[in-house]
């Protein structure tokens, strides 16, 4: 295998954390100073004003803007290891709509399919809105034990986009193990984002996928897919960011702001470590190819 030919993709559902983790990416593979294991080669798609701008939005601790409603953006970085290795690591931003349509009607595009076909995956998850199964039989025993009538008006009509984020995240892989784009055994590495959030509950990222994404966990964990994979937590910001759109103002924000380096913002943790180097993950997708 030459160098030139290792690929990741960076998928996720929509506010899945995306495209903060591109603009701390971004931020810190230029930040002078900063320790990572994979430093930037080149960019090999997309534009530097446009990385620029979201990476300056990231420094400034404001949320990035919610992604075009149509159209793919498709952002190409190459990067490399201290072996010479380089790696080319897609970033596809998909609007919503789209990915939604991909999903409930299991559509692709041809530039999805390039992606998709790539041997190691990062799949960001939002730690801090993962959409759990509703039964609408548990929430009429929770009004009846509130000494509450059953809520009649409650039947609401099944659409995909009702559905559980487990449920989406376990399609989607089963999706990227079939047909055209099944290429065989693949890596893939699952980040928890806004991992800041839910840190205080004290669970190591693989007993947080386990508690709260049980399907997907043993989805896994049963290998019915060739997936090697490994979860990390990942905070890409540390903390609340404000919305310019709200003219909000955070002292938590402040407190990100006033770090020395904007990169000490970040925190991956992976069970036994915690770092600031957002490449960690990436360099685990890469290390078996060596
Ligand atoms: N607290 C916290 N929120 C985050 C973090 N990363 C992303 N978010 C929030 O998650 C939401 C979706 O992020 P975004 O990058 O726009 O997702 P995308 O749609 O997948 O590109 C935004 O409100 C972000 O501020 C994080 O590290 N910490
Ligand atoms: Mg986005």
């Amino acid at each position: 295998m030459t160098a030139k030919d290792m690929h990741i993709s960076i998928i996720g559902l929509p506010a899945s954390g995306k495209t903060t983790l591109l603009a701390s990416l971004w931020h810190m593979v230029r930040e002078p100073g900063a320790v990572t294991k994979l430093k930037l080669a080149s960019l090999s798609q997309g534009n530097y004003e446009h990385l620029n701008a979201l990476a300056k939005r990231w420094r400034a601790g404001k949320i990035q803007s919610r992604t075009q409603t149509s159209g793919m953006k498709m952002v190409v970085m190459r990067l490399k290891d201290n072996h010479g290795q380089t790696v080319e690591v897609s970033f596809p931003d998909v609007p919503g709509e789209d990915f939604s349509r991909m999903w409930e009607r299991r559509e692709l595009d041809q530039g999805m399919r390039e992606t998709l076909t790539a041997p190691a995956i990062v799949l960001i998850i939002n730690g801090d809105t993962i959409k759990l199964p509703a039964w609408i039989v548990e929430r009429n025993a929770v009004r009846k034990q509130a000494g509450l009538p059953a809520n009649p008006a409650e039947v609401v009509d099944w659409s995909a986009a009702l559905a559980p984020t487990q449920v989406r995240i376990v399609e989607l892989l089963q999706m990227l193990m079939i047909g055209d784009i099944d290429i065989g055994p693949r890596r893939l590495a699952i980040l928890l984002s806004a991992w800041d959030k839910v840190e205080g509950e004290e669970l190591q990222p693989e007993e947080l996928l386990a508690s709260k994404l049980p399907l997907l966990d043993q989805y896994l964990r049963n290998q019915r897919d060739p997936w090697t994979w490994r979860v990390w937590g990942v905070s890409a910001q540390g903390g609340l960011y404000e919305d310019p759109e709200k003219e909000e103002h955070f002292r938590e924000t402040d407190a990100l702001r006033e770090l020395d380096r904007p990169s000490d913002r970040i925190k991956v943790v992976d069970g036994q470590t915690a770092s600031t180097d957002i490449t960690q993950p990436l360099e685990w997708l890469i290390s078996s190819c060596r």
